[in-house]
């Protein structure tokens, strides 16, 4: 037990034994800084890394391992950021809950299914489950970095930027040769009256501060928190209604995103029951001392009230970039986003930039990648990140994943396209049980239409593929290699993707639609 904070630099923790520190910082039996820190290293750093996110501990791994010398400091007892603690861990543990919920009530009475309990269905007890165990994921993080990546932090510590080459933490002054900031984002609270009620809350403090279980939501914004959050409300028995401004998925947040596929993923969530409306204007909050519902004026102009036992926000992100901005000068975008270039330089030399606070996507590959793509150029090479091409996902009760290409996108570039679609074009989802694959097998038998839906898109006369777009389950995964097999060199053409050896039944049927269609020399749609 500890008030004044931890030198941890000459013994060795396990995870076990950090679970027990990080509980103790998290009740306020331990407190104040976490030092790890080699006093036997003279050198100066190469660079302070300014929050143990994603980005801030790939790239101090990356430069550790390439002979630098890094030090990471963080606000947290723990290093990994904002993803394990309140965003993309509990997301995918909602997510799956989604799946699985979706799944119960679906087969409600039919088959080992009970029927489905409604009471049983509840946010809040997600959200304590993932409250339980966070910590682990936080204990490996910091076990990781220290007994396996040899890296030296700060953390449970607020470091103060004094100049390009100076940070204060813990009451130290730390010289280093260059800083990168990798203090992320927040969600962009938008200026609405009464926003600041007690049941309003966003993805951060729906995980802190959720104490009800919340029997109707109303959504404010259409991002990707949006529809995943929304999703999990739905599936958890919570009546959830969606207020965007633009169609969900069709903003300018999102790209290449496939006309049918939104389609399919808006029609899956709205046969669920999520009440989806676009063209809004959300005008006001309502209630006194906490939310009873919204003010919203429709697409149609007509003015409603919407009641609802508690408000979700998701409009989005914005970078937490104000610090950086006073005490070294460094320039932003119109949404506060630290402008980079490809080297994660900003305009203060000696100062980098990573993840988050450099705007969208706000994804973990690229943070990661960022951290490395600094690491890199500090450590002498001429490396560039270029994330303007990526692969991307978000759930619904699916699992929704697309690369490259929309079919709109593609015959807007080239003359000649087809696509290897399933259900084929013009065929209503409910007529054939297909695509069915591990994980939609027992709908493929009940629910043909709600089997998922898949749609390659191929340039008929280079015969590339230039895009994929899956809703299912379980092909994440693979949309990683088919990012890589498009993007790479000469990209990979319907006549490779013939010859690939498909895992019968498999979640993505591209390998074996593309040898149905490969062997004729005009390609046709299928
Ligand atoms: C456990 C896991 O990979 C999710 S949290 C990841 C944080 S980090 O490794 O720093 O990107």
């Amino acid at each position: 037990m500890t008030t004044d904070g931890m030198d941890i630099r000459d013994i060795s923790i396990s995870n076990a034994e950090w679970r027990v520190i990080i509980d103790d910082f998290e009740s306020g039996v331990n407190q104040g800084p976490i030092l790890n820190i080699d006093p036997d290293d003279d050198r100066e750093y190469d660079a302070i890394f300014i929050g143990g996110g994603a980005g801030g501990r790939f790239g101090s791994a990356y430069m550790k391992a390439a002979g630098g010398r890094q030090l990471t400091i963080d606000r947290w007892p723990f290093l990994g950021g904002s993803c394990p603690h309140l965003a993309c861990v509990p997301h995918h543990l909602f997510s799956e809950a989604a799946r699985e919920l979706d799944y119960a009530r679906t087969f409600s009475g039919r088959f080992w299914y009970p029927e489905f309990d409604e009471s049983k269905a509840s946010i809040l007890e997600m959200v304590q489950l993932f409250l339980s165990g966070r910590n682990s994921a936080h204990s490996f993080m910091n076990y990781q970095s220290k007994e396996q990546l040899g890296m030296e932090y700060i953390l449970n510590a607020s470091a103060t930027v004094i100049d390009a080459n100076t940070v204060e933490a813990a009451g130290r002054i730390f010289k280093a040769k260059n800083i990168v900031i990798g203090t992320g984002s927040s969600t962009r609270v938008p200026e609405v009256p009464g926003i600041g009620l007690k049941g309003v809350y966003d993805y951060a403090t729906l995980i802190e501060e959720l104490d009800y279980d919340p029997r109707s939501c109303v959504i404010i914004g259409g991002s990707k928190v949006a529809i995943e959050y929304g999703s999990f409300f739905q599936a958890a028995g919570c009546q959830t209604t969606i207020l965007a401004r633009s169609p969900l998925m069709a903003g300018t947040g999102l790209h290449h995103v496939d006309d049918d596929l939104r389609e399919y993923v808006v029609w899956g969530m709205r046969e669920r029951g999520i009440v989806i409306h676009d063209g809004t204007e959300t005008l006001e909050v309502l209630g006194d001392d906490r939310v009873t519902g919204v003010r919203v004026r429709l697409s149609d102009g007509t003015v409603t009230d919407i009641p609802c036992e508690m408000v979700f926000i998701g409009t989005g992100e914005r970078a937490n970039s104000d610090e950086y901005v006073k005490t070294l000068g460094v320039a932003v975008d119109d949404r506060d986003s630290i402008i980079v270039d490809a080297h994660m330089r900003t305009n203060v030399p000696g100062v980098y930039a990573i993840g988050d606070i450099i705007g969208p996507p706000m994804e973990m590959f690229k943070a990661r990648k960022c951290g490395m793509t600094a690491a890199r150029n500090i450590m002498g090479e001429d490396y560039t990140f270029d994330f303007s091409e990526y692969p991307d996902f978000l759930h619904s009760t699916y699992e929704v994943t697309w690369v490259g290409l929309s079919e709109r996108e593609a015959r807007e570039k080239y003359d000649n396209v087809i696509v290897l679609q399933m259900p084929p074009p013009g065929v209503p989802y409910g007529d054939i049980p297909l695509p069915c694959a591990d994980g939609t097998m027992m709908l493929a038998f009940t629910h043909p239409e709600r089997t998922g839906f898949q749609k390659a898109v191929f340039d008929a006369t280079s015969r590339k593929l230039v895009g994929a777009h899956h809703v299912g389950y379980g092909a994440k995964d693979g949309f990683q290699y088919l990012d890589h097999m498009i993007h790479t060199g000469d990209g990979v053409t319907i006549d490779q993707m013939a010859e690939m050896n498909e895992l019968f039944l498999n979640p993505s049927h591209f390998i074996q639609l593309a040898r149905l269609r490969a062997g004729a020399k005009d390609l046709k749609s299928l």
